[in-house]
């Protein structure tokens, strides 16, 4: 570079610094908040489904937006806690919006404050960062409602913006993205260009069944299950051989998720391989075996495993 040259890139720089920094998103189960991480990163980085409870641990997707590297704290949905496991999830997401330099309040316009989103509301009064009011599925309600949601949230919390959007189609979606670059501190990046995550493949891969899992299971069974990959082994050929353990509490269970002549786990491991490998732009061999372990949910090693803290 000429010295002409290196100092025009030195005063573009300083006219157009990079930001960064860490964006908690919090809010009751189900408000869409993987769904919107998804859309923010530009890829599949957390799972979704219809069903509460989705999201167990932090997951930090990672997106790039004018200047600035935005990492998104996914946390498992905020609700009144039963097991030890729901406990540690509620935990783990509000420790994420401790970490965060700025929280994100995500709500389900349709339904609304009742419930969870009112507690989340009254714990967010005391936390010091900045936040921001964000109303999602706005293709579902009429706008006098939001209206109505906004200003009864902010009566409550110092929100620095209110934002309505809708995660699923996109709609208000780069407004956000442009508040946060902006408002973000500024600073070097955290992350290298192209990571878009912090989870390691063989995590995802287990998550990518569980969702499989979440979507076909019904009742207490998706609650009761837990997914680990095994064995990760590339192959010579380029497809790479994938082993998984989806743990379940009775033998009762074993049989549901098994299905008749194993037709429940045939359909959940298609769907799953079949998504790996779009993942993995490689071929995918995918075993599946169903455990009973019957107090998985009091064993402190499967919720190191998860990223969890074990509560006692
Ligand atoms: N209509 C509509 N549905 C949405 C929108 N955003 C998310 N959803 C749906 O809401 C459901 C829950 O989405 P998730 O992203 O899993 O919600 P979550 O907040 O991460 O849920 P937990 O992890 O369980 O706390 C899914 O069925 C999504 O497809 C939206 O903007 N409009
Ligand atoms: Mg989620």
């Amino acid at each position: 570079m000429t010295e002409e040259n290196e100092m025009a890139a030195k005063s573009a720089a300083e006219s157009n610094p990079t930001h960064s920094g860490f964006v908690a998103l919090i809010g009751p189960t189900n408000a869409g908040k993987s769904t919107l991480v998804n859309r923010f990163v530009g890829a599949k980085v957390s799972i979704v489904s219809h069903k509460v409870q989705t999201t167990r641990a932090i997951v930090r997707g990672i997106a790039i937006h004018n200047n600035a590297q935005i990492v998104f704290m996914d946390t498992p949905g905020i609700f009144k806690p039963r097991r030890r496991l729901d406990r540690a999830m509620v935990t783990s997401a509000w420790g994420g919006a401790k970490d965060a330099d700025l929280i994100m309040l995500l709500i389900d316009s349709e339904r609304g404050l009742r419930g969870d989103a009112e507690a989340i509301l009254e714990g967010l009064k005391d936390v010091p960062q900045k936040k921001i009011l964000v109303l999602n599925k706005i293709d579902r309600v009429n706008r006098e409602l939001l209206l109505a949601i906004a200003a009864t949230a902010n009566q409550k919390v110092d929100f620095d913006q209110t934002f309505m959007i809708s995660a699923e189609n996109g709609s208000g979606c780069d407004d956000v993205m442009d508040y946060l670059a902006k408002t973000l501190p500024e600073g070097p990046w955290y992350y290298p260009e192209d990571q878009i995550s912090d989870l390691p493949m063989r995590q995802l891969a287990a998550e990518i069944t569980r969702e499989k899992l979440f979507l076909r299971l019904h009742q207490e069974l998706p609650y009761s299950s837990h997914v680990e990959t095994e064995k990760w082994e590339e192959r010579k050929d380029g497809s790479v051989r994938i082993e998984q353990v989806i743990y379940v509490e009775r033998d009762s269970q074993k049989k549901i998720a098994l299905g008749k002549g194993g037709e429940t786990i045939k359909a959940i491991s298609s769907a799953s391989r079949r998504e790996l490998s779009e993942i993995l732009e490689q071929p995918v061999h995918l075993f599946l075996f169903v455990k009973v372990r019957e107090n998985w949910g009091d064993d402190p090693e499967r919720f190191r495993e998860m990223g969890l803290e074990f509560p006692h």
